[in-house]
């Protein structure tokens, strides 16, 4: 989430032709998070609007105030629009910014993972559960207990237990926590020190809570040290997700100001992780943010850019493209445009 003034940014050339198109045109949606529920694709996007709210270095521009649920049969069928899921005015403890959202399945409830600032100016995440996975969702009356910052991505794994991983950086509060402990004082570590990284928590039975105090999650370099804050083009700013590729675990993120997703490989849901590279290069606008799902026996990345706005970068376009990986389990990268 950018800090400072899009103002210099330059989105290169904006009739550069992509290599997918946005998957709904009626509204601006962004984040993606997309499952395979009942053999239908379901994905959470944000709510990305106009709420002509000035830039400042809190992203108050990024003003989303609801979600709205995408639904596909296939990968190249058309996009639904299932209308609003849930609208901050329904959440008891949220004040605004509806940002980056997730979705779980367990025993037919769906539970939508969303963050949003308080009225203390604070990121929490909350919970919103539905018996559908379009909702509506009712919120739950408090924030996730020691959820902070931004970005839920919630992973089910082989055993059926659930993880969440957040954070997120500038915007999103990050630098802001030590310890999971928020003081105002707080800021990013200098460029050779160790980076900021993402946190996990696994998730208690019932959904709603955190079964445990979250845990850094390491992502280390090739010598299996940490990335460093200095490390712009690989350490971790936002946007994280999970999947599981053939008995490894991948966690992929954006490094938000130099605009990459990239991917690093564990050998459980905690890591560390080792970096491999990138997944997608830069789109058009600032922020890039994923998911990636497997549909049909193929991997795809859902992704968001700001083509279709001509680069604003608060109104962005959600978008699908196949990932493939070589036989050492690594993901090719992927060229936006051509
Ligand atoms: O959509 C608002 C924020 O922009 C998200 O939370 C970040 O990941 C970035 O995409």
């Amino acid at each position: 989430m950018p800090e400072v003034s899009i103002a210099h940014i330059d989105f290169g050339d904006l009739n550069r032709r992509a290599i997918s198109q946005p998957l709904v045109k009626h509204i601006y949606t962004a984040d993606p998070s997309a499952h395979v529920f009942n053999n239908k694709i379901y994905i959470y996007p944000s709510h990305d609007i106009e709420a002509g709210i000035p830039f400042d270095d809190l992203g108050s521009h990024f003003a989303m105030e609801d979600y709205h649920v995408l639904s596909m049969d296939s990968v190249t069928s058309e996009a639904i629009d299932n209308g609003v899921a849930l609208h901050v005015n329904d959440v008891p403890w949220a004040e605004r910014q509806m940002w980056a959202p997730d979705a779980a399945c367990k025993n037919g409830k769906y539970y939508l993972y969303f963050p949003a600032k308080k009225a203390d100016n604070i990121f929490q995440i909350g919970v919103a559960v539905a018996d559908s996975p379009v909702g509506p969702f009712v919120a739950e009356p408090l924030p996730i207990a020691g959820s902070y910052s931004i970005d839920p991505a919630v992973f089910e794994d082989e055993d059926g237990s659930y993880y969440m991983y957040f954070g997120g950086l500038w915007g999103g509060q990050l630098q802001s926590y030590r310890n999971n402990q928020y003081s105002p004082e707080n800021q990013e570590p200098k460029a050779n020190e160790t980076a900021l990284n993402p946190l996990i928590a696994k998730l208690s039975d019932d959904m709603l809570g955190f079964a445990e105090t979250p845990k850094e999650v390491l992502i280390l370099d090739e010598n299996g040290n940490p990335l460093l804050a200095g490390d712009n083009e690989r350490r971790f700013f936002e946007a994280s997700w999970m999947h599981f590729y053939q008995g490894k675990y991948y966690f992929s993120y954006s490094t938000g100001d130099t605009h990459f997703l990239c991917y690093a490989i564990g050998d459980n849901p905690y890591g560390p992780f080792t970096y491999q590279g990138r997944i997608l290069n830069p789109v058009v606008g600032w922020t890039t943010h994923h998911s990636i799902c497997e549909a049909d026996g193929k991997w795809y990345l859902f992704y968001h850019d700001s083509s279709l706005s001509e680069g604003v970068t608060h109104l962005r376009s959600v978008k699908v493209t196949e990932i493939t990986y070589d036989t050492d389990g690594k993901i090719k990268t992927i060229e936006p445009y051509l």
